[in-house]
């Protein structure tokens, strides 16, 4: 018999929309963490139905059923994601996906998890544009401004953030991941830290704070 976290990355492949939150709560019942549940349940099956997107085997809508059906189980599972270890306020992030990025699932794990890991979180939404990240940042005096970008073409839009806050002489660490960005991008826009991934995101982003 498959397990739990097979049978979530499965239905997430064949857009199972319908079904994939009972699948979800199946799995808490089961006992399993709602972290690997995302990661190597959900996160592995919107990777496939990328891939499969990528070379033209699947079309947008397609796409947007796999996102769709992610979203269903993530609503379940996020709120059991245990809160870490962590001080009464780790400090304040600015978090939000970048200009003309409206890909919102790994920002909102992100976000997520940085909340639960006690960072106060002010979080922009999609699509923001890249003064208001400079400006957020400073009115709410953060520690990190956090950007998510999906796509090649959007990557370059942190280094619009990025610029200005050094500029300014904010203070503000910037945080930057999605799928296309490496830790040899970030250095090369002089972000202070990159994650692959919304866990290692969080030790980043502590040792951002320190
Ligand atoms: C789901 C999805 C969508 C959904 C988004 C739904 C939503 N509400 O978010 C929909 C269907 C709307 C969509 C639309 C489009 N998409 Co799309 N999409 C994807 C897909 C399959 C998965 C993305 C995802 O959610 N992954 C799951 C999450 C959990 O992973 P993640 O985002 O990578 O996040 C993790 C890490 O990267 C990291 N992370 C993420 N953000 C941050 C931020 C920080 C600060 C840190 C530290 C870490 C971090 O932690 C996360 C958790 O581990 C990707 C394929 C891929 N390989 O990424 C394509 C992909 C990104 N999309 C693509 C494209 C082309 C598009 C469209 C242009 C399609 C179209 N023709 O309209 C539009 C874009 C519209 C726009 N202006 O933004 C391309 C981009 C190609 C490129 N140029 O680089 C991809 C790569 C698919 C492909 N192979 O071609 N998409």
């Amino acid at each position: 018999m498959e397990d739990a976290v097979t049978r979530l990355r499965n239905a997430v492949i064949n857009y199972e929309m319908e079904t994939i939150a009972d699948l979800a709560k199946q799995a808490l019942k089961e006992g399993v963490n709602p972290l690997v549940a995302i990661e190597k349940g959900l996160a592995e099956g919107i990777k496939t139905v990328g891939e499969r997107f990528g070379k033209g085997e699947i079309f947008l809508p397609e796409l947007v059923m796999g996102a769709e059906a992610m979203k269903a189980a993530l609503a379940v599972l996020e709120p059991a994601v245990p809160a870490g270890q962590h001080r009464a306020s780790a400090g304040k992030v600015v978090i939000g996906t970048v200009q003309d990025d409206i890909h919102e699932i790994g920002k909102n794990l992100v976000s997520t998890m940085l909340s639960s890991n006690g960072f106060e979180v002010i979080d922009l939404g999609v699509n923001v544009p890249s003064p208001e990240f400079v400006k957020k940042s400073e009115e709410h005096k953060a520690k990190i401004v956090a950007m998510s970008a999906l796509m090649t073409t959007t990557m370059p839009r942190m280094a619009e953030v990025i610029g200005p806050i050094k500029q300014k002489k904010l203070g503000v660490k910037a945080l930057v991941g999605g799928a296309p960005v490496t830790d040899t991008y970030a250095k090369e826009i002089g972000a202070e830290g990159y994650s692959g991934d919304a866990s290692s995101a969080i030790e980043v982003a502590k040792k951002l704070v320190r």
